[in-house]
């Protein structure tokens, strides 16, 4: 039955496909390309996708928007997925549940007709199909039944549509009828066998699914399987097939038993792939190959693209169909989808890509905080997963400490990606207005020892939506100084650079007394990255007087990073940061603004920029489709490459770098075709919006600003104002060094506490510089101090283990000569004692021993075996140290709670150590 609303929704629906596909007319396929043996399904050749209810994921299931789009946007063999019900006449409908209220607006028309039935012998309350003639359900129209949809297309109008009506209007490809409940409607003496048959004398039936065995033996005899294959549904395991009573699960055990009624079954994905308790997923069943043993095909059913699985695919659902179709051991041979573009994309662009697939587009793939997607923001761990991932550049956001220690961080709260709101250092919680609103625990209050004993967090963004990342590893990994980070990446041999991002430099000069700035050139030189060029040096901040300061290096490329939204730039501002920066960053919505999660325009902001030749990195791209406008139907396969055919964008900053890595291979993006499908085209911005009838329409949102001058002008960094530790220049280490107790005696003599302390600090400088193997007599002595002196005690072998592991590649037979210079004096109570001294030798065959001075070892020797070749092996390394002891006023004196020391080498200070008493 066919009436004239749902006229009105064929002419809507051509206005979606329209607007959605500039390039409608060429549905070219790069199908073709991926058929031949490799396919392990079980005719060879690729999987079917199969859209449940048409394009239900996006509009209401089955409805005739939701069945074009499937068609438009699906492979050309596209198979549509009807659930047939009958009505009180007899008339088969598509609609997906035996409730009518499931996803209609039945119980507004027909307000209090709900009615009791027993279905599978359970009493069930709803609108059944069997009280309402084809007539009476003429004004009820479909709405959408999953609440994690938008109900923006629900004034539409959409009809229910008949079996026929919707394979006229649709003409799909390829059809499948799905009966789920046979049993019930022979209930009240309705035949869903005859109407089957009857149904398959006016259209082309490719498929019919049944979860009963009855059912599906009454008809087998009546279909030519080269037309109409039978397909067995299992539901879940523990449920009992009515027919035989037995539960799926046993009958799973005899597939002879299956073959002899039906060709092919259709078993939820976990059949295949189960998943523990944790939602992670244990090895495969033998079902696919034990199925093809008996010449049975095997559909899975239940992807969604906005229903969480299993976090071994990192909220990313191509991998998941990937994990189906093209693992190595089996495929399997259809995917059930409410989303066949992203099932379409996989089959056709994403499967046998190789792992030496090439990149077919440009796009720089920036990891965000590492693959803070999948492990702890930051981490050793994120780390390694972004390069192994595929990732191009990983980002340091580089936070000191308060001894000075520049590490990376993804914020200056660390709140935001530790335990530490849980820890002994929760009392420093403070509210510092010029960060930010809230309170925190900041970076530069903790030194880099009490950092180092914080648990890392993995970031939960959308822990809201009670969406969590990787819940397994929630606390691993470990947070690396600036230096370490350099080091990890200098071992990889894929990546192309490392980005480090500065923020905060003002506020920490000159109201915690850090450079950070400094920091960062100091760890870049030592790093040996200021002069080489195997590793690209991104330098990323929204300050431009940071920026400023690192731009005489040609080098390192400036990246100024716009925070706020913006709906274009300015020619003038564009001209300002051309001045100091090589290119930029914005995010996604200053390219594609938002309304209600639907986009709704493409903004100048890329042309514009990229006009001045300053190319663009958008971020943040995440894999939770609650990041994603609904344009993207909940894929991030599909944002990222809107952002990249639609926009042309240069880059992506991503959490989740595997996904964008792997979009740059996508075979339907090769150069030899004209034209990418249309699962794999850019949509059009603003054309879903278009099609939200005016009482859903949400209210339309200000427009986002335009950048200016202003935005970008700033003052100059200030100067950094020291509170405790100075930063000693060569200068002041080049002075010659003075015996320690002669010096400013007067001073010292009177704070005999202090004294002990200073003695304290040179015994342990004595101690760290020894070779680490000591005799016995010193260890004893070592163990009597410690006894004395207690706490101090303790702390100053804690460090001197720490220095002994982490100078273990050291030959030991360096001289160090100590002195300790007292430098300043803020006022009476407060010293500052420094020990300059100086150098240690590297053994020139120590390559192979991974020192935790790497960094700083300037050789190259470190950058790893790889095709990377060491610069210049250098055998000798000369260095320089200084010690500082910071002391402050006695009435607070304690024993000393850290004792820090950082190493660097090169004309720079070897050893910082920093013994800070609060
Ligand atoms: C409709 O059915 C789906 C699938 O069983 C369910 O997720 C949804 O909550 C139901 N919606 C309503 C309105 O009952
Ligand atoms: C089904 O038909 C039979 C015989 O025609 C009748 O006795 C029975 O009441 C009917 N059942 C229902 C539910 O209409
Ligand atoms: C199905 O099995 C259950 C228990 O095994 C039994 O109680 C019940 O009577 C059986 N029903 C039919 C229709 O065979
Ligand atoms: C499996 O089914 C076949 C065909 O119905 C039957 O001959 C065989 O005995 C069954 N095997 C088992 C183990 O039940
Ligand atoms: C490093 O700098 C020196 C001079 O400062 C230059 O001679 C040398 O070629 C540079 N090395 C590289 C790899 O750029
Ligand atoms: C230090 O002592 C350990 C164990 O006593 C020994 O294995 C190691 O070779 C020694 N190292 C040096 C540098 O003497
Ligand atoms: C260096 C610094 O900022 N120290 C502060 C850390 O936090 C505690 C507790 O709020 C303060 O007392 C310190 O002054």
């Amino acid at each position: 039955m066919y009436n004239a609303r749902a006229l009105g929704g064929v002419v809507l629906l051509l206005l979606v496909v329209v607007v959605l596909h500039c390039n409608v007319v060429t549905l070219v396929s790069a199908q073709g390309s991926n058929t031949g043996p490799r396919w392990q399904t079980l005719s060879g050749g690729p999987p079917s996708v199969v859209a449940r209810g048409g394009f239900s994921g996006l509009v209401p299931d089955s409805s005739l928007a939701a069945y074009i789009l499937a068609v438009k946007l699906g492979v050309p063999d596209v198979i549509v997925w009807c659930d047939v019900q009958l009505t009180k006449d007899a008339i088969g409908i598509c609609f997906p549940d035996i409730k009518l209220q499931n996803a209609s607006n039945i119980a507004d028309v027909y307000k209090g007709k709900d009615k009791v039935y027993l279905v599978n012998g359970v009493p069930t309350r709803g609108w059944f199909p069997i009280d309402y003639t084809i007539n009476d359900l003429a004004n009820v129209i479909l709405t959408q039944g999953v609440y994690s949809r938008t109900n923006k297309f629900d004034g539409n109008l959409y009809a229910i549509l008949t079996v026929e009506d919707m394979f006229t209007e649709v003409k799909p490809p390829g059809l499948w009828l799905n009966i789920q409940h046979d049993a019930f409607y022979a209930q009240h003496n309705l035949s869903m066998r005859s109407y089957i048959l009857s149904v398959s004398r006016s259209v082309v039936v490719s498929y019919i699914s049944s979860p009963e065995v009855g059912f599906l033996r009454s008809i087998a005899a009546r279909f030519n399987p080269k037309i109409t294959k039978l397909v067995f549904r299992f539901l879940k395991q523990t449920e009992i097939e009515p027919t035989t009573n037995q539960t799926y699960g046993s009958l799973l055990g005899n597939l002879t038993f299956i073959k002899t009624f039906a060709p092919g079954i259709l078993v939820p994905k976990d059949y295949i792939w189960p998943i523990d308790a944790s939602q992670y997923l244990l090895p495969h069943t033998s079902l696919v190959a034990d199925a093809h043993k008996e010449g049975l095909e095997v559909f899975a059913s239940d992807f969604s693209n906005d229903v969480p699985y299993s976090f071994n695919f990192s909220y990313d659902p191509l991998a998941e169909y990937l994990q189906f179709i093209d693992n190595g051991d089996f495929s399997v041979d259809g995917v059930l989808s409410d989303f066949p573009i992203t099932s379409s994309a996989a089959i056709d662009c994403f499967s046998h890509l190789g792992r030496n697939a090439s990149n077919q587009v440009d796009l720089k793939v920036i990891s965000k905080n590492g693959a803070s997607g999948d492990f702890p923001s930051c981490t050793n761990l994120a780390y390694q997963q972004a390069i192994s991932d595929g990732a191009d550049v990983i980002d340091c956001p580089v936070q000191m400490s308060k001894d000075g220690t520049p590490f990376c961080f993804s914020s200056i709260n660390l709140i935001d990606s530790t335990t530490a709101s849980q820890s002994n250092y929760s009392n420093y919680a403070m509210t510092i207005p010029e960060i930010m609103e809230n309170s925190g625990i900041f970076a530069f209050n903790l030194t880099w020892d009490e950092i180092q004993t914080l648990t890392p967090a993995i970031s939960n963004p959308f822990s809201r939506y009670r969406m969590f990342r990787n819940p397994k590893f929630r606390n691993a990994g470990n947070f690396l100084k600036l230096s370490d980070f350099l080091a990890l990446a200098k071992k990889s041999n894929t990546l192309s650079g490392v980005l480090i991002s500065i923020e905060n430099a003002a506020y920490l000069a000159e109201k915690q007394g850090l450079g950070v700035t400094d920091a960062v050139m100091t760890a870049l030189k030592d790093g040996c990255y200021d002069n080489q060029t195997d590793l690209k040096v991104m330098i990323q901040s929204t300050s431009s007087s940071v920026l400023m300061k690192f731009k005489d290096n040609d080098k390192y490329e400036i990246v100024y990073r716009i925070e706020k939204s913006i709906r274009d730039a300015s020619n003038t501002s564009v001209v300002d940061i051309k001045r100091f920066a090589d290119s930029v960053v914005v995010n996604k919505e200053s390219v594609f603004p938002l309304n209600a999660a639907f986009l709704t325009k493409l903004t100048d902001v890329i042309a514009k920029l990229q006009a001045f030749k300053l190319p663009v990195y958008v971020e943040v791209f995440s894999n939770e489709f609650v990041s994603q406008a609904w344009d993207f139907f909940s894929d991030a396969t599909v944002e990222i490459n809107s952002f990249v055919l639609g926009t042309g964008i240069n880059g992506v900053i991503t959490g989740f770098p595997e996904t964008a890595a792997r979009y740059r291979k996508n075979s339907c993006l090769r150069k030899d075709l004209t034209t990418p499908p249309n699962y794999m085209s850019p949509l059009q911005p603003g054309s879903l919006i278009q099609l939200v009838t005016p009482q859903y329409m949400p209210s339309a949102v200000a427009p986002m600003p335009i950048l200016t001058e202003s935005d970008i002008a700033e003052p100059p960094l200030p100067p950094v104002h020291y509170k405790k530790m100075p930063i000693l220049t060569e200068s002041d280490i080049a002075e010659p060094p003075l015996p320690p107790v002669h010096y400013k005696k007067k001073h010292i003599s009177s704070l005999n506490y202090l004294l002990r302390k200073v003695f304290f600090a040179i015994q342990l400088t004595l101690q760290l510089s020894r070779p680490p193997n000591s005799t016995g007599a010193e260890d004893d002595g070592g163990r009597k101090r410690r006894r004395r002196r207690g706490r101090e005690g303790a702390a100053a072998t804690a460090t001197t283990r720490r220095r002994r592991r982490g100078t273990s590649s050291d030959d030991g037979d360096g001289i160090w000569r100590v002195s300790a210079v007292l430098l300043h004096s803020h006022h009476r109570h407060t010293l500052q004692l420094l020990g300059g001294s100086s150098c240690r030798r590297r053994r020139s065959d120590d390559g192979d021993v991974k020192s935790r001075r790497g960094a700083g070892g300037c050789g190259g020797g470190e950058s790893g075996g790889g095709q990377r070749k060491p610069s210049r092996s250098r055998r000798r390394c000369r260095c320089s140290s200084l010690v500082a002891v910071a002391v402050s006023s006695p009435s607070s004196l304690h024993p000393p709670d850290r004792v820090a020391a950082v190493a660097s080498c090169r004309r720079r200070p070897l050893l910082l150590l920093s013994w800070v008493v609060c």
